[in-house]
């Protein structure tokens, strides 16, 4: 045997990184004419929240100027935003929605 034995002692494994989809924040703004009733029912309606959650997540919108409503895949979120804008809209209120990568 020649003694070299440098390549046998090392092991390399190679293991592939769990891919995770990046997620994205649903963001809700706060403005001076949506009546909060109204941003409780989307809140409710669109994100499965109760009646106590969706209050408590409305005043801190009110109060903060914005939070964060969910967390979902890139086209949950699009279809998310695009049904509070649209319900808003037909409605007549200037409430924003948008979505932002985490
Ligand atoms: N600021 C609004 C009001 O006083 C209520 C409101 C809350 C509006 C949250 C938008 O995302 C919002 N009627």
């Amino acid at each position: 045997k020649d003694g070299n034995d440098q390549d046998a002692s090392v092991i390399t494994k190679t293991r592939a990184k769990t891919q995770r989809p990046p997620l994205y924040k649903v963001l809700l703004l706060n403005d001076d004419y949506t009546p909060m009733e109204f941003v409780v029912h989307i809140l409710e309606r669109f994100f499965g929240m109760t009646h106590a959650q969706a209050f408590e997540i409305m005043l801190t919108v009110h109060k903060k100027g914005v939070a964060v409503v969910g967390v979902f895949s890139f086209e949950v979120a699009e279809t998310k935003v695009a049904q509070v804008m649209d319900f808003a809209r037909r409605h007549q209120h200037p409430l924003q929605c948008t979505m932002e990568k985490e």
